[in-house]
């Protein structure tokens, strides 16, 4: 087999984000810009060769595309084995227990998560390391230095293959295997959860579903899972089939984009009792009630609570994280049950040594992000069995659970408001004005709130004794409230400014303000504090979630 070796030049914005490389599906159409990447990737991930290589991709306009040019790059880099999602699918939480199970090196995901997808659309490329977890900032910082250097690459001379039948053939040394993207991890979420119960709930009609796979990857694994293994309702998924533009919207699962699940849930008594909703690449997930929301930060702090009652976790957590901007819900609930809870920077490589040095069962994140040591990335279809599950054990609603949560440990009114397309140099001369203030705020007063403390947030991971520093700036008030501002490492556009908002009531007969009026005052400091007006001229927030 001929291996070709093919000159190009660097470019200079490789350098990866809070999850991988993501750009404007045009930006990876350039000559040479896709195959660059990968041979950075190739050179710094050496283990690959001989080894086995898990491929996939959330389905978005592209997907095919770059697995047949993977195909060729990794067959020329002597990989021994690949293990392809049938027709290029696979979901990021479904990737990293491949990974995992079957030992191999490392997996390549093509994904731009939430971000809308079609030709106009964003791409991403994510690698994840042996552990099964999103590849360590100093892998990243490592493949964007070899980027830098990059002058030719390597490809195996072969035709495209067939991605539409499972089944398995040799490309040269490399074995090339298409693999059911579904059922290694459909009997997973089988052998945590308990099915024999939510599916009797099902069939005696006290439970029903609805999930809206966004016309993105989870679809056919919410059909599997809830309506052929759980004999949930036919109907009881939406939007199920993958669409390479995801039916023209956006992947992103929350109250403004998933509508439809929202609407259904809002149908009165003859609504199904719990909807959920994932994203692009099946990691993230949204939960809601009848005409009832839970905030993600909420539903980790609620799971933290009640995992002892699922068979799966009876043994109790050794431990929980949350990323900084997460709210402190979750560190109310670990404070109880005493055990540990770190705070980490935002992004899911963060939980991985915690995961590994089994210091944590639960992890979680504000932005709609939720898992457990059974993989090393956030599971959108996990999060939503274990909450069925405690339906099914507590006999109770969403609404009911999350009040009761409320009641016992108090409510953390939390919200997030973005500022999107941004001048990137005005958003960082923004942050660079909080960070000023760091070393005066302390002691100041707000609208009768007292700072008690602000950082610029640096993290030390306790495993590898690793610093990430600059994570964000955070300003804690005496009252508990907190706000956070920081940019975001996913956009493609100019920057997004995202301030995060927090208010703890532990009084029940105020545990039913509207959240945006219950965090009135954090709203108009933060505002004031990072001079939104004045900077960056923006009255309001883009999104609020
Ligand atoms: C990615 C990471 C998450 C992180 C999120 C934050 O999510 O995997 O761990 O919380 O980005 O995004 P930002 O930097 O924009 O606030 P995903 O689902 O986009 O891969």
């Amino acid at each position: 087999m001929n291996i070709q070796q093919i000159s190009s030049v660097p470019f200079s914005d490789q350098k990866p984000g809070t999850s991988g490389l993501r750009k404007k599906v045009k930006v990876f159409q350039t000559a040479h810009y896709l195959e660059n990447f990968l041979q950075a990737i190739f050179n710094v991930a050496t283990d690959l060769k001989g080894g086995i290589l898990i491929l996939g991709g959330d389905g978005r306009y592209y997907n095919t595309e770059a697995i047949q040019t993977i195909l060729k790059m990794a067959v020329a880099h002597g990989i021994s084995h690949i293990k392809v999602g049938q027709n290029g699918l696979l979901s990021t939480p479904a990737v990293s227990h491949l990974i995992r199970k079957y030992s191999a090196a490392g997996g390549i995901i093509l994904s731009a998560s939430h971000n809308p997808g079609g030709p106009e659309g964003d791409f991403g490329i994510k690698f994840n390391s042996a552990n099964g977890g999103p590849a360590e900032t100093k892998f990243t910082d490592h493949v964007y230095a070899e980027s830098q250097h990059i002058t030719t690459y390597q490809l195996a001379e072969i035709d495209n293959v067939s991605l539409q039948t499972q089944g398995q053939f040799q490309l040269g040394d490399t074995l090339v295997e298409i693999i059911d993207p579904v059922s290694d991890y459909a009997d997973l979420m089988e052998q945590i959860f308990d099915f024999a119960k939510i599916k009797a709930l099902f069939k005696s009609g006290l439970l029903s579903i609805c999930f809206d796979a966004m016309h993105a990857v989870t679809g056919p694994y919410a059909n599997e899972i809830f309506q052929r293994r759980l004999n949930a309702a036919v109907g009881s998924v939406i939007n199920s089939i993958p669409q390479e533009d995801f039916g023209g919207g956006h992947p992103d699962p929350n109250l403004i984009y998933a509508k439809e699940l929202v609407e259904r849930l809002n149908q009165g008594k003859d609504a199904p009792n719990l909807g959920a909703a994932s994203d692009g690449d099946g990691d993230r997930y949204m939960l809601i009630g009848r005409n009832f929301f839970v905030n993600p930060s909420d539903c980790l702090a609620i799971m933290t609570a009640n995992a002892h009652l699922l068979s799966g976790y009876q043994l109790g957590l050794s431990g929980v994280a949350r990323s900084l901007p997460t709210s402190r819900a979750v560190d109310k609930v670990a404070e109880t049950l005493g055990i540990e809870c770190y705070e980490t920077p935002t992004g899911w490589k963060y939980f991985g040594n915690l995961l590994d040095d089994r210091r944590i069962t639960l992890c979680g994140e504000e932005s709609f992000g939720g898992g457990s040591d059974h993989i090393r990335e956030k599971d959108g279809i996990w999060a939503v069995l274990f909450w069925l599950n405690l339906v099914t054990i507590k006999h109770q609603s969403v609404e009911e659970i999350t009040r009761a949560h409320w009641a016992r440990f108090g409510r953390h009114y939390y919200s997030r408001h973005d500022y999107e397309g941004l001048d990137s140099s005005v958003a960082e001369q923004l942050m660079d004005g909080l960070r000023k203030r760091i070393e005066t705020l302390k002691g100041e007063t707000f609208a009768g709130h007292t700072v008690s403390d602000c950082d610029d947030f640096s993290y030390t991971d306790p495993v590898d004794h690793s610093v990430t520093e600059h994570q964000g700036i955070r300003i804690l008030f005496q009252d508990e409230s907190r706000i956070v501002f920081r940019l975001s490492g996913t956009g493609t556009e100019g920057a997004t400014l995202r301030v995060y908002l927090e208010r703890y009531e532990a009084d029940s007969a105020l545990h039913d303000l509207d959240t945006q009026v219950a965090l009135a005052d954090m709203i108009s400091i933060a505002r004031e504090l990072a001079e939104l007006k004045t900077r960056c001229d923006r009255e309001q927030p883009d999104i609020i979630t």
